[in-house]
């Protein structure tokens, strides 16, 4: 018997799993592609597509920090959201990020934003991402990427939660021009 195929073109035992990538330090744009070619890379992940890059200014606590720039991405992988944790924390620290910068400038940030639909919560792994439905330089790029995806938390889609963010007038965030996160891509 051979298996129906799945309309989102996973393989069996796959997830989608959207990422948010951010950087303020350094060559934000090379830490940026770096860190997704290592996310490519890995053992158990396919790289499906990925968004524009978009120059963000800080949110947050502590102070005035330089802008970001982010991206959003999506993989499909076999692995577990917590294997999937540790193997991104792992590149960030490959591309240079020291530990405890958490609320400080730093030059690599990846984040699991959704795994699937799966709700986690524990301690240091809370998904879909707390703070997506805050924050523009989250929604921008993951609308680039899918509007009509539905956050399992709320059941909203990406695009009406980031009408939401939109009308309520936060920091500023701009695509990038000709950013992209493939490294044969045109800066613009
Ligand atoms: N990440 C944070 C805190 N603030 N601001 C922007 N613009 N972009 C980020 O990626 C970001 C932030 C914590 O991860
Ligand atoms: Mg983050
Ligand atoms: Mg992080």
């Amino acid at each position: 018997m051979t298996e129906s195929p799945d309309p989102a073109g996973r393989r069996p035992g796959e997830e989608t799993v959207t990422l948010g990538l951010g950087s303020n330090l350094g060559d934000r744009l090379a830490s940026l592609r770096r860190g997704w070619a290592a996310v490519g890379a890995l053992d158990g992940v396919r790289p499906l597509d990925c968004s524009g890059i978009w120059e963000t200014a800080y949110v947050g606590p502590g102070g005035a920090q330089p802008p970001y720039l982010n991206a959003c991405a999506r993989i499909a992988t076999v692995l577990a959201p917590r294997a999937l944790l540790t193997a991104l924390q792992r590149i960030e620290r490959d591309c240079g990020r020291p530990p405890a910068t958490h609320l400080r400038p730093r030059i690599l940030d990846l984040d699991i934003l959704l795994f699937g639909d799966r709700l986690v919560r524990e301690p240091d792994l809370v998904i879909p991402h707390p703070r997506l439905r805050e924050r523009a330089f989250v929604l921008e790029p993951l609308a680039e990427l899918d509007p009509g995806l539905i956050l399992p938390d709320s059941g909203l889609t990406v695009g009406a939660v980031r009408a939401i963010i939109r009308a309520a007038g936060g920091p500023p965030v701009r695509p990038l021009p000709g950013g992209t996160l493939a490294w044969d891509g045109n800066d613009g």
